[in-house]
């Protein structure tokens, strides 16, 4: 069965740490797409709600050292219990406090997966991109080879975002080319896509690399959808027409427009 069926079957609780920007957006995408989304930034709480959960994702997008200290904690307890973690390092390198942040979460806490922008997931692991707050630079370079890299050096899944994606688990590397150039027009929908990666890791099994395409695959599609719905494509009404489109495309829908390639090499 397909890893959007089993989302939908299962209704994974997916705990999010996130940003004030994006809460309310990442909820209602999570629902529609038939996940339960569960947004839980509390310290006191963050280890019980992480145990739960059938993953866990943390976005530093609005940190401050109380985020910090939930994202640790919530971290730590999914390592603990074999939850699958989530890492959305907004704005990462464009300035020192999220880039510390973001080595003092990778050295305690394993993820799964690490889902960012081309200038983020360089600057994670130290090398240098150019970086415009939260939204990726102008920088060129060699994505492909800047995805299995990452995910060597972090031992996970690292998802590349753009006009194409990258996926990597660090020997295995897909090539999604799904997605509408509307979705750089709608805040959080980097930030909902890492959540929608961990609601597709929670059904994944050990298949970590092939859940992770997917859900970037079919998020393309649903935004594909969205964009040929409407008369006139504008931000807001995409918005609306894309959260529906969570809802709407279909396992086989899905297979119909899903554009996967594997790279050998
Ligand atoms: P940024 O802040 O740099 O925009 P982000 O965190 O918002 O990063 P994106 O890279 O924009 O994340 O990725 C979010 C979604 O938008 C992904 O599904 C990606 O495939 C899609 N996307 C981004 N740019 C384009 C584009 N030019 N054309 C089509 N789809 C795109
Ligand atoms: N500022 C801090 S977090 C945030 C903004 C605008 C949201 C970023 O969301 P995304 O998904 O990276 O566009
Ligand atoms: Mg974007
Ligand atoms: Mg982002």
């Amino acid at each position: 069965m397909s890893y959007l069926q089993q989302v939908r079957d299962n209704n994974p609780l997916i705990h999010n740490i996130t940003n004030m920007v994006v809460t309310n957006f990442t909820a209602n995408g999570l629902l529609a797409l038939g996940a339960s989304p569960f947004m839980a930034h509390a310290p006191e709480e963050a280890a019980d709600v992480a145990k739960m959960a059938g993953a866990v994702v943390l976005n530093i997008g609005t940190l401050d050292e109380r985020v910090v200290e939930s994202i640790l904690l919530a971290g730590l307890s999914a390592n603990a219990h074999n939850v699958p973690v989530v890492l959305d390092p907004v704005g990462a390198g464009a300035t020192d406090y999220r880039t510390q942040a973001v080595q003092r979460i990778i050295h305690k806490v394993k993820l799964a997966a690490l889902r960012g922008n081309v200038a983020e997931v360089a600057n994670v692991i130290g090398e240098s991109w150019a970086i415009k707050g939260v939204d990726a630079g102008e920088g060129s370079g060699d994505v492909i080879a800047l995805a299995r890299t990452a995910a060597k050096k972090l031992e996970c899944v690292v998802v590349i975002t753009g006009k194409e994606d990258v996926i990597s688990d660090g020997s295995r590397t897909y090539v999604v080319s799904n997605g509408h150039p509307l979705l750089t027009r709608l805040t959080g929908a980097g930030c909902l896509l890492s959540s929608v990666v961990g609601a597709f890791l929670a059904v994944s099994g050990d298949s970590l690399l092939e859940a992770a395409a997917d859900a970037v695959s079919f998020y393309g599609v649903a935004a594909e959808a969205a964009a040929e719905q409407s008369s006139r494509p504008l931000p807001g009404s995409f918005q609306i027409g894309f959260l529906n489109q969570l809802a709407l495309v279909t396992p086989e829908l899905f297979l119909e427009h899903s554009k996967i390639k594997e790279i050998k090499g």
